[in-house]
């Protein structure tokens, strides 16, 4: 820079400031290469966003949830007569899921394929006289048609009498199952062609670090220890909002492998983004009762704005029935979803990509807008805390709307407005923001009431206790949760106390007689714990 001699004063000022700014510049883009990064596997993953569950085994024939009773004489049932796996495929494209878990074995310990771990297995069904292996099938028709395939195996396994996590009180059944548990994933992930994903529901106690390694380094893990993504904390369909796709390594409830959504912070140090597990039917399992609770396209969208929309990948569980087919019902369903995420997401009107707290991008003349997606590319890490969308509105920004974490993916959905431009102002971030996408829309889908729903109702629910006497010293309570929790989520145990203080110690979750340290966790509100149900083989059991 040159300045006439006499505004020498200016020219050092200028240059003060500039090395200042200069400074903070580099002192934000150090705090930015602090930040979590995704794996290459993880991005691919985040980029699949939809995927599809399958849940078929005895429990279809049992009209039930879970195999409660593993007897022999329960393999009789299991007999389709027509399984069509290159269906269930045709489904997942239809829908446009990139990806499909199987259930390989579900909570009963029931075995869809040839294992020689167990005789609760295929080998022992009518099926193709006891010759057929469901998993083989599926993981033909994935290969043929190019889709990813995922395994899930139960940890908890009612046949060989362990409960949440792969866990027995009793060392004998925990050393036999443990070896049971550690060759069935040999084998599934040994004979079957690559896993991109493997389930372990509720995570495992059983050590599986070796075996992952071995055979699956690059899929991504669902809970336990090893996890790379995690488990959103409930099962109707709705990521939070934030849902930040960091966590802290040192939290304990990470190192157990069952953190969930509500462990997201943006500043911290390991990269684990949700995954969404809902169903299309009420069950997870086909039952002779449950076409009625189809849900609604409308409802499926919710979801999907709910989910993608926050940063997470839903994973919408589809059953085949008796025969072994996918109802027409539900592929229609599928289809029908499908069909209107790709009507209202694919072309968008105009998009654009950029660095720093503005993106801005001009239309070619006003145009009705009543979407805008906004991605980041976090191989720079998850940098936004706090943006608004703006538009130009007859000769004036006006702000369309907020938020703070955009990660993956944000969906903003808002009533329609013609703008002649739009612009992203980052307000707040760490680091300049690497803005991959920013992209409007005109689906002509009104917003509904449940848009950026934090949680789905119901979701967080609060228990009164009385005890009969009260006392000044530590008492060991036991309450039984077991009429008030029905079904897998994510609760808040709040203790309240109508005389005095009362203070927590601990809180110790006991699930099928089991101790399952870790799943209770007090949290920062007065006397509240947070409580993690899933992967339960039995809620009635349950206390
Ligand atoms: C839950 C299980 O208890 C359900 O049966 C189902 O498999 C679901 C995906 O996970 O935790």
């Amino acid at each position: 820079m040159r300045y006439p001699h006499n505004n020498n004063w200016l020219a050092w000022i200028v240059s003060a400031i500039c090395i200042f700014a200069v400074q903070i510049t580099m002192a934000e883009e150090e705090a930015a290469e602090r930040l979590a990064r995704p794996t290459q596997a993880q991005v691919r993953w985040q980029d699949d966003e939809l995927g599809m569950f399958i849940h078929f085994g005895i429990e279809t024939w049992q009209d039930k949830e879970t195999d409660e009773e593993p007897v022999m004489d329960n393999l009789k049932l299991f007999n389709p007569s027509n399984v069509d796996t290159d269906q269930w495929v045709s489904v997942a494209e239809s829908m446009g899921a990139k990806y499909i878990v199987l259930v390989a074995k579900h909570h009963g310990g029931f075995c869809l394929w040839q294992t020689d771990t167990t005789e609760y297995s295929i080998k022992n069904t009518p099926y193709k006289n006891g010759k057929g292996d469901i998993v083989a099938e599926l993981a033909e028709s994935c290969r043929n048609k190019g889709m990813k395939l995922g395994i899930y195996i139960s940890p908890a396994d009612y046949s060989q009498k362990t409960g949440g996590g792969g866990k027995s009180n009793k060392a004998e059944v925990q050393e036999k199952y443990s070896k049971i548990y550690r060759q069935q994933w040999t084998e599934l992930l040994s004979q079957y062609g690559q896993m991109m994903e493997v389930w372990f529901d509720g995570s495992t106690v059983v050590k599986m670090d070796d075996i992952i390694e071995k055979h699956a380094p690059h899929a991504m893990v669902f809970q336990s220890p090893q996890a790379t993504i995690r488990w959103v904390g409930n099962e109707e369909g709705y990521a939070p909002y934030p849902a930040w796709n960091a966590v802290n390594s040192e939290d304990p409830v990470v190192l157990a492998g069952h953190s969930t959504a509500r462990h997201g912070d943006p500043d911290g140090d390991r990269w684990l983004p949700n995954e969404v597990d809902a169903r299309i039917r009420s069950t997870w399992f086909w039952n002779s009762w449950g076409e009625d609770t189809l849900k609604s396209v409308d409802k499926l969208m919710d979801m999907y704005y709910n989910s993608v929309g926050h940063s997470s990948v839903l994973l919408l569980n589809i059953a085949p029935d008796k025969s072994g087919r996918m109802p027409q019902a539900d592929v229609q369903r599928a289809a029908a979803f499908g069909a209107e995420v790709k009507r209202r997401f694919d072309k968008s009107i105009a998009e654009t990509s950029g660095k720093g707290a503005l993106v801005e991008l001009r239309l070619d003349k006003p145009t009705v807008i009543d979407h805008v997606v906004t991605m980041e590319d976090i191989t720079g890490g998850e940098r936004v805390r706090e943006y608004a969308v703006e538009g130009l509105i007859d000769g004036s920004w006006q702000k369309i709307n907020e938020g703070t974490a955009i990660g993956h993916k944000k969906i903003d959905r808002f009533e329609p407005v013609r703008v002649s431009k739009v612009r992203l102002q980052v307000i707040k971030s760490i680091g300049n923001p690497l803005i991959r996408k920013f992209a409007v829309y005109h689906a002509a889908a009104t917003p509904t009431a449940k848009d950026h729903q934090q949680q789905p109702a119901g979701y967080k629910t609060a228990w009164t206790w009385s005890p009969d006497s009260v006392t000044n010293q530590w008492k060991t309570v036991d309450i039984d949760l077991s009429p008030t929790i029905p079904e897998p989520r994510q609760y808040e145990l709040v203790f309240k106390s109508t005389k005095g203080n009362i203070e927590i110690a601990s809180v110790v979750l006991v699930l099928q007689g089991i101790e399952m340290p870790g799943f209770a966790e007090s949290i920062d509100q007065p006397n509240t714990v947070n409580i993690n149900i899933t992967a339960t083989p039995s809620m009635k059991k349950g206390s």
